[in-house]
């Protein structure tokens, strides 16, 4: 019975090691340590030894039942051991490969624009100021001397977060913000670009547009001083030989109001689509700051005065750049954006 069970130990070490299978490995598992394997088979035929043979072969028998245990379970890790490796190797990561270039395209029109503004009013000694564009009812409305009962204050004209806070409707409140921190000297030259939110959504209007709003104070400020510095901008902007005129308007923080023309860049004002057969374009609103306004920010109203102008960015690129969909700036395709 001695060399049965040597037998038997060998044969299953022999099968053990030539299996790559876990699922084989359980076979042989069962084949001799299982309720009917052999080696239990042995253990059960034990009543036939004699008494003196029977404690040598039991202890035998479990002894070749540990061994081949064990020879079980280190088989059973190399196996796990070559499968992590087959893994390791399989989803190893070639880091020499060479990489996907990420497509780096260009500044964007609007931002194009943008810096062409800020360099004329920079060219000209105004300096760039920004504030919040979360901002008080107050510096919103209330210090440019818009009243209550003003519609642009509607709900449906403004994003409000609570009553008394709101997405800016334009930079004007940097403009208050700035008069209010260094009044009452002079003289002061600014420009505020930036973000701005109101209520309005379609070919020419979105929710979010770019403005870039300037002012001087200075004493006799005049409205001279306005015009030869939009018309200086206007030529630097769109063409050195063209004209602007200033017509009547109304904007609450100032008086008087004008809304800007430029002779159209198109048709040099002869009259054609893109101007609707007038010869001129509008760019720009502006006026002398109101008393009210130049009073609540600090600044004696006798003593200085003030002008002010604010431009829609998007409306300046699509006049630059003869677009009709001002969409076209915020769907992000490159073919679009990559001819600026
Ligand atoms: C415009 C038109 C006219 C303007 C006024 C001020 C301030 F704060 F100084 F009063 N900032 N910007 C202004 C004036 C803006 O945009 C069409």
């Amino acid at each position: 019975m001695k060399e049965q069970l040597q037998e038997i130990k060998k044969r299953a070490e022999k099968e053990i090691k030539s299996t790559d299978e876990f699922a084989k490995l359980k076979e042989i598992q069962v084949k001799y340590l299982g309720k009917k394997g052999e080696i239990t088979q042995v253990l059960r035929s034990m009543g036939k030894l004699s008494k003196e043979d029977r404690p040598f072969i039991g202890k035998l028998a479990n002894q070749v039942k540990d061994e081949i245990t064990e020879i079980i379970d280190k088989r059973k890790e190399y196996l796990e051991d070559l499968e992590k490796d087959k893994r390791y190797i399989s989803e190893r990561i070639d880091v020499t490969l060479p990489g996907i270039k990420p497509v780096i395209s260009q500044l964007h029109p609007l931002t194009l624009i943008m810096n062409e503004i800020k360099e004329i009013f920079l060219g000209m000694g105004f300096t760039i100021a920004d504030g919040p564009e979360i901002e008080t009812d107050y510096y919103n409305f209330e210090a440019l001397n818009i009243p209550k009962e003003h519609p642009a204050r509607d709900m449906q004209d403004s994003f409000y977060i609570t009553e008394e806070i709101l997405l800016r409707t334009h930079t004007s409140p940097v403009q208050i913000r700035t008069m209010e921190r260094v009044a009452p000297e002079v003289p002061l030259r600014i420009i505020a670009p930036g973000k701005v939110y109101r209520r309005d959504d379609d070919a020419t209007h979105s929710p979010m547009f770019h403005q870039v709003e300037g002012f001087a104070v200075d004493k006799e400020i005049s409205m001279g001083d306005l015009k030869g510095t939009l018309l200086t901008f206007a030529r630097q902007m769109f063409g050195k030989d063209l004209q602007i005129r200033l017509r009547p308007s109304f904007f609450p923080f100032t008086e008087p109001s004008a809304e800007v023309d430029i002779s159209c860049v198109i048709c040099r004002g002869d009259g054609c689509r893109v101007c609707g057969q007038t010869g001129w374009m509008e760019i720009l609103g502006a006026g002398m700051i109101h008393p009210r306004v130049l009073e609540i920010s600090g600044y004696d109203p006798e003593k200085v005065t003030g002008y002010a102008f604010g431009m829609g960015v998007e409306r300046i690129a699509m006049l630059k750049y003869s677009m009709d969909d001002l969409r076209l700036f915020f769907t992000n395709d490159l073919r679009m954006l990559e001819q600026f």
